[in-house]
C-alpha cells in the first residue's frame, strides 16, 4: 500500500491518528480507526504499513498508537508484530546498509519495536496442551548484542508452548551448555546478526560434543547471516529461515524424539 496514493480525505485521517497517538489520546486514536475504518480503506495493510514507517522512523508513541489500531481492528497479534513491527526494522536496516541511517537510528528504531511488542505481549499468550512444557536455552552468542530476532524466536516458541530459558543476548559459550543441563533442555537456540561472532556457534556444538550432550539436544541456529548450508556444515540440526519456522521445526521435532526423560537418565 502507498499512503501517499490514498484520497486525501483518508491521508488526512491519518495524520490526526499520528498526532493522536504521539499526544498518547487514546480516546481520540480510538475514534479517528473508527472514522477510518467507514471510509472502506484496507485497514490491516494500512495499520502494517504504518507500523512498520514508524518503527523505522523511530517514532515509538506513533507505532504505540498504531499497534493499539491493530489491537483494535483484531489483526492476528503474530501477523503484527512480524509483518508490521519487524517489518520495520528490515526497512531501517536497509536504509542502514546504503548508508541512508546510523547506529543512533537503529538503537531508536529498536525501542519503537519493543514499545510496540510489549503491547502485544498479553495477546500472544501460550497456546499449552496442559502436558509438561518441552524447555529451550535460547541466547545471542557472545559479542554479539543483537536481540530482536533472538526475541521474536523467543515469542513464538512460548506462544507454540515452549518454556524458553533466555539468556540474553552476548552470551558465552560455556553459558549455553550449563542451563541444557541444569534445565534439561529439549533444545538450544541460537542466534547472530554478525559474520565475526558466527565462529561462536560452533564452538558451542563441539562443547555439547565433548560434554557428551550433542544427542541429548537439538540445535538450532539462526540470524541474518546464517544459512542452511552453514547450519550442516557446523553440525547444527537445523537453520528454519525464521522465527515461526523454528517453533514449527521444533514442535515436529519433539512428536518424533524420545522423551526428555529418556534422552536425559
Ligand atoms: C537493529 C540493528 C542494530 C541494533 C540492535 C538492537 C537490538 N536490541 O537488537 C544496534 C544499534 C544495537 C546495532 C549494533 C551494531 N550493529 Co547492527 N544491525 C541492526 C539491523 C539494522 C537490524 C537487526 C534486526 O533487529 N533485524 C530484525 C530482526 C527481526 O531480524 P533478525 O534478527 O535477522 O531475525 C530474523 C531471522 O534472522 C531469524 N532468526 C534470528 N535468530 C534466529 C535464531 C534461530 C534459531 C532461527 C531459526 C531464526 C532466527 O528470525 C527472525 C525473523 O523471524 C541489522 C541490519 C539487518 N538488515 O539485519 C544491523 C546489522 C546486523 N548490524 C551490523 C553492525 C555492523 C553493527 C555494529 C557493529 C555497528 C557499530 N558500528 O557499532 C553494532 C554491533 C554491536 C555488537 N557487538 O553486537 C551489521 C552486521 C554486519 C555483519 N554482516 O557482520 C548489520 C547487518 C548492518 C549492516 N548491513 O552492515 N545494530
Amino acid at each position: 500500500m502507498q499512503i501517499d496514493e490514498l484520497p486525501e480525505e483518508i491521508q488526512g485521517l491519518i495524520e490526526q491518528l499520528d498526532e493522536a497517538a504521539e499526544d498518547e489520546d487514546e480516546e481520540a486514536v480510538e475514534e479517528l480507526t473508527e472514522k477510518l475504518l467507514t471510509t472502506g480503506v484496507d485497514m490491516e495493510a494500512l495499520t502494517l504499513k504504518k507500523l512498520s514507517i514508524s518503527v523505522m522512523d523511530g517514532e515509538e508513541e506513533i507505532s504505540a498508537g498504531w499497534t493499539k489500531v491493530a489491537l483494535k481492528i483484531g489483526i492476528d497479534p503474530f501477523k503484527t508484530l512480524l509483518e508490521g513491527l519487524a517489518a520495520g526494522m528490515s526497512l531501517i536496516g536497509d536504509k542502514y546498509a546504503k548508508g541512508e541511517a546510523f547506529v543512533p537510528q537503529l538503537m531508536i528504531a529498536s525501542s519503537s519495536m519493543y514499545g510496540g511488542m510489549e503491547l502485544l505481549a498479553p495477546y500472544m499468550e501460550a497456546n499449552t496442551s496442559g502436558e509438561e512444557p518441552s524447555t529451550v536455552v535460547i541466547g545471542t552468542v557472545e559479542g554479539d548484542v543483537h536481540d530482536i530476532g533472538k526475541n521474536l524466536v523467543k515469542t513464538l516458541l512460548s506462544a507454540n508452548g515452549f518454556n524458553c530459558v533466555d539468556l540474553g543476548n552476548d552470551v558465552e559459550a560455556d553459558r549455553f551448555i550449563e542451563a541444557a543441563k541444569e534445565y534439561k533442555a529439549t533444545a538450544v537456540s541460537m542466534s547472530t546478526l554478525m559474520t565475526t561472532t558466527m565462529a561462536e556457534m560452533p564452538k558451542v556444538i563441539s562443547m555439547l560434543e565433548s560434554g557428551g550432550l550433542r544427542d541429548k539436544v537439538k540445535v538450532m541456529v539462526g540470524g541474518a547471516p546464517i544459512t542452511t548450508d552453514y547450519a550442516a556444515r557446523i553440525g547444527a540440526d537445523v537453520s528454519p529461515d525464521d522465527a515461526a519456522g523454528a517453533a514449527s521445526w521444533l514442535k515436529e521435532i519433539i512428536t518424533s524424539s524420545p522423551s526428555n526423560t529418556d534422552r536425559w537418565n
